[in-house]
Parts: structure tokens; C-alpha cells; sequence
């Protein structure tokens, strides 16, 4: 492939990463503090600056509503401060969990009050992501059962679609609401949005404006998602990814760590569309959805994001013309050795090379090690907490 080509294709391709991400985090049994953790959306939005700036495709920063905004605090604000740090908000995702409110669920719950309340936030999330200029909403749903026979699985259905409408007529124009979709925890009979289907009917039915988010991490052992990815794309639906890698389940782990081929195959998908099928894929928002429990924050977020450029470009490398011909061919054989020819290609040098032209360093991760980033706000971030006699809060997410 022509090399300004790839070099244009990385510069559309631009990773958003989470405002949680940055955060002190952990399992149900327990949190492991960093100094360096962010605990204000200020910290957040200075730790996505830095990545911004070392890798240079980070522009936007995803919040979480009732982890980043405050009553009273004016969302206009939090955009000023994210413009300082050299980033913008990105996607807003409503916090539809965690209030004791929500125990059977938000606006499947059987419970009025519940489903009451989760449809004010959603209102009051579109109008902060108009505040902050965000064209995205981005909703997870927690809603489930953990009993069979606890609750009406239609009638539930009906809750959903009948919330989803009255969100998305209240979208201003070009605004997207992105429906994600997860098999299952925190419940564990069923999800009432449990796969990539339900969230395709949802959206359709929703309006034109909705469309599908792909978390990588929410599909059952072998699920496979660059099928989903394909279909979704074909029939305009695809609104986004989340990206991350898991072994298990919605393990959360950095993207690529386990199975790099995985997201290679996915990468491989979305050019297909875009070169053989002409799909417009320039509207798909790629965020980062990843919790470091052991990394340091930061340097997680780096790697994560040069790992994701390095398999998108192996994936742009994919000699198209060829796997055409073997398959008209149907040789299977030759098909497939095109597909292990552009994986097996080494694109640090060419990334290098197109960081080099953007006047970046050419290794973000040892570039931020150097400027010595981390140990400097972890003296101050612990100084912080210590004055305000807090010791770090934080979610599980
Ligand atoms: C969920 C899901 C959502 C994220 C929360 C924190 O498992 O992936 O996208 O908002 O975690
Ligand atoms: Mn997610
Ligand atoms: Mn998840």
C-alpha cells in the first residue's frame, strides 16, 4: 500500500479514551491505589492531555456522567478545562447503575420510580453532552434479572423500547445515541440488552439517529465479532467500539494483550467496507472502555493506543486486490496467506515515520516515561489527598 495512503488513513483514525480509565478502580474485592491516579475530572482531563500529546490521535475524552459532573457545576466549565488540557469531551455516558434506585434495573425495572429517574438522567445527559459540544450519547444499560421468573422478560423489552424513543426524539440534530449491548453481569440471569441483535432491533426501532456500540469485551467465549462487525457495518448500523481485550469475560484487560489477531481481523472488516463495499466508515467512534487495575494509568492508556494503530495499519496493509482474486478463485489457500502476510508485517517503523511527520516523538510510551509525568503528580495528587483528608474514591467500573 502507497504509504501517504496509510499515512492519510491514520490521520483519520482518531482513539477516544475514558475519563474512568484514569481513575482508581478495582475488583468487588478491593482497589489498589496509585499516587498517580486521577481523582477530579481535572486529573482525567490532564492525564488524556498527555496521552493526546504523546501519541496524537487522542483528541476526545469519554466521561461517565455521574462520575465526572457534579450538581451545580457547569458543564460549559468542564469543556474549558478539557480545551486546557488540550482534549475535548467526547462521548457521555449516562450512569444508569449504581444508585440504590436501581436495584431492579433502570428503566426495565418494574419499579416506577426507578425507571422515572433513569429517564430524567438520560434528559439531563443530552443536555450536558449539547453543553460540552458532544455529538455522542452512549448508553450501557445494567438492567437484568438474576432469577428466573424474577420479572416479565417482555414487559421489560417494552420498557426499553419505550425509553429509547423518548431519547432519541429528544436529540438535537447530529447527535448520536450509541445502544451497547453485554451477555451479562452485573445480572446474571438475563440482560435485557444482551447482545448485538437486541441492540440492533432497540436502535432501528429507536430511529435513525441510534445506532449499535460493539464492546470487544461483551461476547461470550467465541463469539465472532468481526461477523458482527461486518454485518452491523453493511447495514449502517455501526455506531462504535469499545475496545478492549479480555480472557474470560468483561475482564477489561489492555487491548491486544491477549489475542491481537482478534481486533486485526475486526480492523480488517472496516477496511473491507470502506475499499471493496464503499461504506462510509468515517462516522465509527473508536473509544477505549479499560480499567487498569495493576498498570500505571497512563502508561496503559499509551500502550493500549499505539497497539490499536499498529493493527489498524497491518490490517490497512491487506492486499485487497489479491484476496479478490484468490477469492474468485476460491483459493483458500492464498486468501488467507494475504490476511497472515499483513499481520506479520513489523509497521513500527512506518508509524514512527508518520509520527515523525507529525512532529511527535517516535516512541510515545518511552517519550512519557522520560518526561517523568507520573512521579511528579504522584507527589502532588497525594499531597491533594492528603489535604483534603480524602483517601482516593472511586468507582469499580
Ligand atoms: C460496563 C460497560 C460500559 C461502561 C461501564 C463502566 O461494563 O462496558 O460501557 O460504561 O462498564
Ligand atoms: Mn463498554
Ligand atoms: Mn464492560
Amino acid at each position: 500500500m502507497d504509504r501517504d495512503k496509510l499515512f492519510g488513513l491514520l490521520d483519520q483514525f482518531e482513539i477516544e479514551t475514558p475519563s474512568w480509565g484514569y481513575a482508581d478502580t478495582g475488583t468487588r474485592f478491593g482497589k489498589f491505589l496509585q499516587p498517580a491516579a486521577a481523582s477530579t475530572i481535572g486529573q482525567k482531563l490532564q492525564d488524556a492531555g498527555v496521552v493526546n500529546k504523546f501519541t496524537g490521535c487522542c483528541p476526545t475524552v469519554a466521561v461517565h456522567v455521574l462520575w465526572d459532573f457534579s450538581m451545580g457545576v457547569d458543564a460549559t466549565e468542564t469543556a474549558k478545562l478539557a480545551r486546557q488540557n488540550g482534549v475535548r469531551i467526547g462521548s457521555v455516558n449516562p450512569t444508569l447503575f449504581q444508585d440504590q434506585i436501581y436495584k431492579y434495573g433502570s428503566v426495565c425495572s418494574p419499579d416506577e420510580r426507578a425507571a422515572q429517574h433513569a429517564q430524567r438522567h438520560v434528559l439531563d445527559s443530552i443536555h450536558i453532552a449539547k453543553a460540552v459540544g458532544s455529538n455522542l450519547l452512549s448508553l450501557w444499560f445494567a438492567d437484568g434479572t438474576n432469577y428466573p421468573g424474577q420479572d416479565d422478560i417482555t414487559l421489560r423489552k417494552h420498557r426499553m423500547h419505550g425509553a429509547l424513543r423518548h431519547w432519541h426524539d429528544a436529540l438535537p440534530p447530529g447527535m448520536t445515541m450509541l445502544v451497547e449491548y453485554k451477555p451479562f453481569e452485573p445480572a446474571f440471569y438475563h440482560t435485557d440488552v444482551a447482545d448485538w441483535g437486541m441492540a440492533y432491533v432497540f436502535a432501528k426501532d429507536a430511529g435513525p439517529q441510534a445506532k449499535v456500540l460493539v464492546d470487544t469485551g461483551h461476547h461470550l467465549q467465541g463469539a465472532n465479532i468481526e461477523h458482527i462487525v461486518a454485518f452491523l457495518l453493511d447495514e449502517d448500523m455501526l455506531g462504535g467500539f469499545h475496545f478492549n481485550d479480555r480472557k474470560y469475560a468483561d475482564d477489561d484487560l489492555t487491548l491486544g494483550s491477549i489475542d491481537p489477531h482478534a481486533l486485526f481481523r475486526i480492523f480488517h472488516e472496516i477496511h473491507n467496507a470502506r475499499e471493496i463495499h464503499e461504506r462510509d466508515v468515517s462516522r465509527i467512534a473508536y473509544m477505549i472502555d479499560q480499567s487498569h487495575n495493576l498498570k500505571p494509568k497512563v502508561e496503559a492508556m499509551i500502550q493500549s493506543v499505539v497497539t490499536a494503530q499498529e493493527l489498524f495499519a497491518k490490517a490497512a496493509l491487506v492486499d485487497r486486490k489479491k484476496l479478490r482474486d484468490a477469492q474468485a478463485r476460491t483459493n483458500v489457500v492464498d486468501a488467507e496467506e494475504c490476511l497472515k502476510e499483513a499481520f506479520a508485517t513489523d509497521v513500527r517503523p512506518l508509524l514512527a515515520e508518520w509520527r515523525k511527520r507529525k512532529g511527535l516523538e517516535l516512541d510515545p510510551l518511552a517519550a512519557y516515561r522520560a518526561s517523568g509525568y507520573e512521579a511528579r503528580v504522584g507527589r502532588e495528587r497525594e499531597a491533594e489527598r492528603a489535604d483534603r483528608g480524602t483517601t482516593a474514591n472511586a468507582s469499580y467500573a
